[in-house]
This record gives structure tokens, C-alpha cells and sequence, in this order.
């Protein structure tokens, strides 16, 4: 259990677990108060002070927008968070949840202390400052962060976080992808020996994306909006350490014109340069010899990401690249019918033990990285060249018939589609258990495919070239003196060193 510094997945701020503050259930609106000029007129006694001290605490509880979320929300066109009504113990009805007043434990007028002796708040059996009492009696356990006062999720700072960011171009089906991905999360994670834990939030987003048959399928969310992070508790078995532990996942649902444009940068770059992990959705059409839509976002996208990890050679955060809807690629007969058979197969564990297969993983990835050569050569190279630890994925979140719904959508007019029968999502956890055998929370049958060891084999291939045409041209001299022969003792040395560095990384 962590109880170090927890680090807010809004404004990446870090402080201490009691620092926190809380949205209170106590809630007045200006219809509550009463005007002071009223309280001055009543008859001075015991009746006019009282009214002025309950007015003055309901002016402390008066629902309104904290002016730090309001800031945080404005480069975003507004705040995202929706009010899940049947759960909401609001009192004022229509009151949003971001709305409640924003309350300092530390602050006796505010608080109820009773803690044993009376001095301060209670904590939870993990030592937490989790809940609290407000002076009027109401519990309350809505944590926000005291720097942004966005909403921390149950739980969250007990355990190591892991920041994901999924990234993909408007309409990639990143929302489809995130909600068939969490509503299926009890069946993925147990071929990997993990359980989720129950998540209200996650839940709510399942609810409000909900995929299934006759269903219409959620609408975009225009590029400059952030929509809320999704965090997610998981329990599993530390293959690397052999302890039983729990992590907590933020992921993070960005457009990739975000990646594109330096307003965006500026605003959703942070996301980004703090993952530990990233998923890039390629949509089909950004194949443009493909579909002949001219789709060059994802090398801009890959641009950006690298110069977000500044300072290093190579970019060596775990990303997965992953072609989503790939059921469309595989209705108009541009895969091989050995790459299909491979994607229409259940992601298993491995064989002998809930890890990750890389037995039938690395095929599928190898197939990929050809598919790629032949249809966006600049995005593998780019890829092979900057990113140190990157891999292929094809997915598929509904792989069903699509029917238009009566729906019109509002952001483009166009028809909403609706799944038409059952989805049947392909393979969508094979990246994330990607990045789990990454993060070393699981182990992988037989060592996964690098293919940036490829891109670096390359380039020592290039510099070992350049070393042994030195060497032929200082061979080659009539009379060699100490130094040249120095020189040439040098340039051995060099492509020894070139020639164990290649051994070593094509081991495996
Ligand atoms: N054929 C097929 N279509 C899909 C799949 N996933 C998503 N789509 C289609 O793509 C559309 C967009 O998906 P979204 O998940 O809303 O895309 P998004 O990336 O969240 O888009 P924005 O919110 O606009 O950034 C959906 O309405 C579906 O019509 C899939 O697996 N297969
Ligand atoms: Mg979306
Ligand atoms: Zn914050």
C-alpha cells in the first residue's frame, strides 16, 4: 500500500494523501440564504444571532464552481463530468456533482473532528483520509484533488499508478474500443490471473457508451474537449516480484488532431509525457493507398510523441500500435487468410500458466509489421527508427453487422449506426496485456518480438559498414606507422564491439 504522494491523473499535481479536499452533501443555493440586511432587522437576542451564524454557515456551503476547476475545465471548452442522477445523494435536484461545495477538512468550521481526542478527522483502515463529516452532519467521501478539485476516484493513491494513453484521429473508435475493453474486463483479465475491482466511474462510462445490439453507438466527442479519465483497479499476482498486488490505471481517451495542432499539444501534451504507456488507434482509412483518404496524422502524431520524450535517442516508453475496426479490412479482402484466421482467434493464455502468449502473439505481429511495409512504410519506419519498444495489434471492438438508427448525430448530421446483432470483439485486450508484459506485471510464454531491435540492428549494421570501409582504406596504405596502425586497432575494436552488441540483441 502506497502512502506515498499521490499524483492527481487531472493536473498531475502531487500531494499527500491527507491533503486532500472533499465535495460536501451539504448544499445551499442562493435561494437558502437569507439577505444579511433581513437579519440586521430582526429584534437583537439569541434568535438573530443564531440566523446570522446558520446563514453565515449556509454561505460557506453555497453550491457553486470552485474557481481551480473552472480554470482547469476552461482550456477544454468546459468540463466533461456528468452527474450519474440515480447514485447522486445531491440534495438540490439539477445541482451538479461538480457543483457541491468544496470543503477543507483541515478547517473545524467545515469539518466535524471526531477522531479519538477530538483533534481532527477520522482515517479508513488503511490509514486514509477517505470520508468525512461536514459540520452539518452529512458524510461525505468525494475526494478532489486540492490543486484542481477535479474528482478522485474510490481508492485512488492507495496503490502505483499506471497512465495509459489511447490516441487516435476523430472517429479512430476510441470510445467503442475503451467500452468494449472495460464492459468485457472481468473475462480478459482472468486469462491473465487478474480481477478487476468494482469502479463507479468506469461503470458510468460503460453505461453512458454502452455497446450492444440495437443500441446506437456513441457519438464523438469533438477533439478539444478531454474526456474524463478512466481509472480502473486491477488485482493480480506480480509474476516479476511473486506477490499478490494492485495497481490503478488512468486511461486517457485522446484525439490524435490533439497531437497535431500546438494549441492541442499545449493542452493535452501533458497526458501524454506522462504515461507509461501509450495505445495509437489507426484507423483503416489512414491507409491511404488503401482507401485513398490522405491520412498523414499518425507519423505527425508519432512526431509529437517523440518530442514530448525529449532528451533521448530513442523513445523508450512501451506504445502499441494497433489498427483498429480491422473487421473492415477483413470484409474487403485486404488481409491474408492466415493473418485472419490468426485475428478470428480468442486471445489465450499462456499454455501453462495465465500469462501472456507470445507463441501465437508473435505471429500475428510479425504479419502486422509486414502488412505495414507494404501499406504505410513511412509509419514503420519512423517507428523503427525513434521508438525503442513499440509493437503491432489489429482489433476489431464490434466485428458485426451495422445498421443506421434513427438518431441523427449532432456533431456531423449524420446517421448514428447501431450494432445489428451481437458485437464480437477481436482480440481488443491483446494490447493492454502487451503493456502489462511490459509494466513486468505479467510474463509471457516464450520472449515477445522486438521489432525495434530490428531498427536498431539496422543501424549498427549502417555504423559497422562505415568502420570496415575505414578499415579497407587504412589497410590498404603501402606504409603503415604506429599511428595509422593505432587507427586500425581502433576501428577493430569498434566493429567487435558493433559485432556483440548485434549478438546480444538478436538473442532471443
Ligand atoms: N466496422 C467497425 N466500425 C467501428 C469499430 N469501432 C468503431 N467503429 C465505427 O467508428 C465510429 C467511431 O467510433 P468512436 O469510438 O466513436 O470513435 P472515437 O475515436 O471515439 O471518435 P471521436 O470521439 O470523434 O474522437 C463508430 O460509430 C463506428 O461506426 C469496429 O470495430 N468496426
Ligand atoms: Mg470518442
Ligand atoms: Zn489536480
Amino acid at each position: 500500500m502506497s502512502r506515498e504522494s499521490i499524483i492527481c491523473p487531472y493536473c498531475f499535481e502531487t500531494f499527500r494523501h491527507d491533503e486532500v479536499l472533499f465535495r460536501a452533501e451539504t448544499c445551499y443555493t442562493e435561494d437558502d440564504i437569507l439577505d444579511d440586511y433581513d437579519i440586521d432587522m430582526m429584534p437583537d437576542g439569541e434568535e438573530k444571532m443564531r440566523a446570522r451564524e446558520t446563514n453565515e454557515l449556509k454561505k460557506a456551503f453555497l453550491a457553486g464552481v470552485h474557481p481551480r476547476y473552472q480554470e482547469f475545465w476552461e482550456r477544454y471548452n468546459g468540463t466533461t463530468e456528468q452527474t450519474r442522477r440515480s447514485t447522486s445523494r445531491s440534495l438540490g435536484q439539477g445541482i451538479e456533482n461538480y457543483q457541491k461545495p468544496v470543503i477543507n477538512p483541515r478547517d473545524p468550521r467545515m469539518v466535524r473532528f471526531n477522531a479519538p481526542g477530538g483533534n481532527g478527522v477520522e482515517l479508513d483502515k488503511d490509514g486514509f483520509l477517505s470520508s468525512v463529516i461536514d459540520i452539518m452532519g452529512n458524510h461525505t467521501s468525494s475526494r478532489v484533488c486540492p490543486r484542481c478539485c477535479n474528482p478522485l476516484p474510490h481508492n485512488y493513491g492507495k496503490f502505483p499508478v499506471k497512465f495509459i494513453s489511447v490516441i487516435g484521429i476523430t472517429g479512430a473508435g476510441k470510445t467503442v474500443y475503451l467500452s468494449s475493453l472495460l464492459d468485457n474486463m472481468y473475462d480478459y483479465a482472468d486469462k491473465i490471473g487478474m480481477t478487476p475491482l468494482p469502479s463507479e466511474s468506469v461503470n458510468f462510462f460503460i453505461e453512458l457508451n454502452k455497446i450492444a445490439r440495437d443500441v446506437v453507438l456513441p457519438q464523438g466527442t469533438s477533439p478539444e474537449r478531454m474526456s474524463q479519465p478512466l481509472c480502473y483497479n486491477l488485482q493480480y499476482f506480480h509474476q516479476g516480484k511473486g506477490i499478490r498486488e494492485t495497481s490503478t490505471f488512468v486511461i486517457y481517451d485522446i484525439a490524435g488532431e490533439n497531437c497535431v495542432n500546438p494549441q492541442g499539444i499545449t493542452n493535452f501534451g501533458k497526458f501524454i509525457s506522462h504515461s507509461d504507456g501509450i495505445i495509437i488507434l489507426q484507423d483503416p482509412k489512414q491507409f491511404k493507398d488503401i482507401y485513398g483518404e490522405a491520412h498523414t496524422m499518425t507519423q505527425s502524431v508519432l512526431n509529437t510523441i517523440i518530442s514530448l520524450f525529449v532528451g533521448k535517442r530513442y523513445c523508450d516508453i512501451p506504445m502499441a500500435l494497433c489498427i483498429s475496426k480491422c473487421d473492415r479490412l477483413i470484409s474487403d479482402g485486404l488481409l491474408g487468410s492466415g493473418l485472419i484466421d490468426m485475428l478470428s482467434s480468442e486471445v489465450k493464455s499462456a499454455e501453462d500458466f495465465r500469462g501472456f502468449c507470445a507463441k501465437d502473439y508473435n505471429n500475428i505481429s510479425k504479419e502486422i509489421d509486414a502488412f505495414y511495409h507494404d501499406h504505410d512504410n513511412p509509419t514503420r519506419t519512423a517507428l523503427k527508427n525513434s521508438f525503442d519498444n513499440f509493437n503491432y495489434f489489429a482489433v476489431s471492438s464490434l466485428n458485426c453487422r451495422l445498421e443506421e438508427s434513427s438518431e441523427i448525430s449532432s456533431i456531423d448530421g449524420e446517421k448514428i449506426l447501431m450494432p445489428a446483432e451481437k458485437p464480437h470483439p477481436m482480440r481488443i485486450e491483446e494490447p493492454l496485456f502487451w503493456l502489462f508484459t511490459q509494466f513486468g506485471f505479467i510474463k509471457s510464454d516464450i520472449p515477445i518480438i522486438n521489432h525495434a531491435v530490428v531498427g536498431r540492428v539496422e543501424r549498427l549494421n549502417h555504423d559497422k559498414k562505415l568502420f570496415m570501409e575505414e578499415l579497407q582504406r587504412l589497410e590498404s596504405k603501402r606504409i603503415i606507422m604506429p599511428p595509422t596502425k593505432k587507427k586500425i586497432n581502433e576501428c577493430k575494436a569498434s566493429i567487435d564491439e558493433i559485432n556483440r552488441l548485434i549478438r546480444e540483441l538478436t538473442s532471443y
